[in-house]
């Protein structure tokens, strides 16, 4: 059983780190035959180091990684295929699904949304010209969607790393962080955000030591602006009074799963580090890639409203402010120390909420169950 996956990088590097992710899975754990083909190969290079930029095909990890190069050269089609966030197939790819004599499942896999619709959308088919269905498949956080991506034993993999404090601290050191006995462990993956300085201050005067671990990114330049620092680069770590700073380099995603759990909080963006840290069971921000006419509020406050219902009303007010005030743009100074007022409960809840989410079945499983069910 063939399946392809088309991702096209947008910017950054979620769209590449899904459906990389998915192709693993689908090789590893449902003995599929995977290609992955996508436009931006140095951008999936960042992310699996062991890839070569700028090859046309490679094998990575069982999975068939092709370049899907401008000049679309003509394919036999899988028997399923992913067009992953609405990406547009090559014309000739679906010219060729279509005039197939043989029977080949479509499908449009979405951006991740806790928005209500989305149940109601889900595994809808859509006709395509040429008679061919397209199906919605709609990742979401409730049993009516396609559900999350999420490995088999990867919640036992994180108890078993966090339980082992020889192999956290072995990690930390592996990334070139010496870890400061005491002090609460923190990473920082958001983009720009002016807000950044205004938490930053508060750190730096807190009774608390915070080590905060910064991988290559979009935050450097606002955090260089606040340390007065130029050109921040992997290795570099600065001290200002309890806070303490470590830029990491670009790490690949399993190692990254590892930076997520060993940290007490997690600031995280987009869609695959944010629900990479939710699986790591911690208290998070999210901060949500910014859509044209504010459309992200939406999804966040939509988030939101699922993951606070089983907090205290005040304990959701502080995270829920904490988020908004981030993604605003605004000082955050006061909303963090509402977090820090209910950081047991924040913390005891983030577990459970991992535990919940993982109750539904993964988002492979459901995509391989629909074909079969299809079939
Ligand atoms: O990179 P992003 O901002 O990607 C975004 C989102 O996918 C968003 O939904 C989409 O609309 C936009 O792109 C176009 O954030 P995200 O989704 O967290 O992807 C980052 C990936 O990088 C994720 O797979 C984790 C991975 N990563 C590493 O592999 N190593 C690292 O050191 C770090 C910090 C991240």
């Amino acid at each position: 059983m063939k399946w392809d996956i088309f991702c096209s990088v947008v910017d950054n590097f979620g769209d590449i780190g899904v459906t990389w992710r998915l192709a693993r899975q689908l090789v590893a754990e449902h003995g599929l035959h995977v290609r992955l083909w996508v436009d931006d190969v140095a951008a999936f290079a960042r992310i699996c180091p062991q890839a070569s930029p700028d090859a046309s095909e490679q094998l990575q990890l069982g999975v068939e990684v092709r370049h899907w190069h401008s000049q679309w050269q003509p394919v036999e089609p899988a028997n399923v295929v992913i067009e992953a966030f609405a990406c547009e197939l090559p014309a000739t790819y679906v010219r060729a699904i279509t005039e197939s004599k043989r029977r080949i499942l479509w499908l449009n896999l979405e951006y991740l949304s806790a928005e209500d619709w989305v149940s109601g959308c889900h595994g809808l088919p859509s006709l395509q010209s040429g008679g061919v269905q397209k199906y919605f498949f709609f990742p979401g956080f409730t049993e009516s969607t396609g559900g999350l991506l999420r490995e088999a034993g990867l919640l036992t993999q994180r108890q078993d790393f966090v339980a082992n404090e020889q192999a956290r601290q072995q990690f930390l050191r592996s990334i070139g962080v010496e870890p400061i006995a005491g002090a609460r462990l923190m990473s920082l993956f958001t983009y720009e955000s002016a807000g950044l300085s205004s938490w930053l201050d508060v750190l730096e005067q807190d009774s608390q030591c915070t080590q905060l671990l910064v991988p290559e990114g979009r935050i450097l330049a606002d955090l260089g602006r606040w340390l007065a620092v130029d050109d921040l680069k992997a290795g570099d770590s600065h001290r200002r009074g309890a806070l303490q700073i470590n830029i990491l380099p670009f790490i690949e995603q399993r190692q990254y799963d590892q930076l997520l759990w060993c940290c007490d909080f997690n600031a995280v963006r987009g869609e695959d580090s944010f629900l990479r840290a939710q699986w790591a069971g911690r208290p998070l921000l999210w901060h949500i890639y910014q859509q044209e006419e504010g459309a992200h509020w939406e999804k966040m406050q939509a988030f939101l409203s699922l993951y606070c219902r089983d907090l205290s009303p005040l304990a959701g007010a502080a995270i829920t402010s904490f988020w908004q005030a981030w993604s605003a743009q605004e000082s955050v100074a006061e909303p963090w120390q509402a977090v820090l007022l209910y950081w047991d409960e924040l913390s005891a809840h983030a577990e459970k909420w991992c535990e919940q989410q993982a109750e539904y079945q993964d988002l492979a499983t459901t995509l391989v169950q629909f074909q079969q069910n299809w079939l």
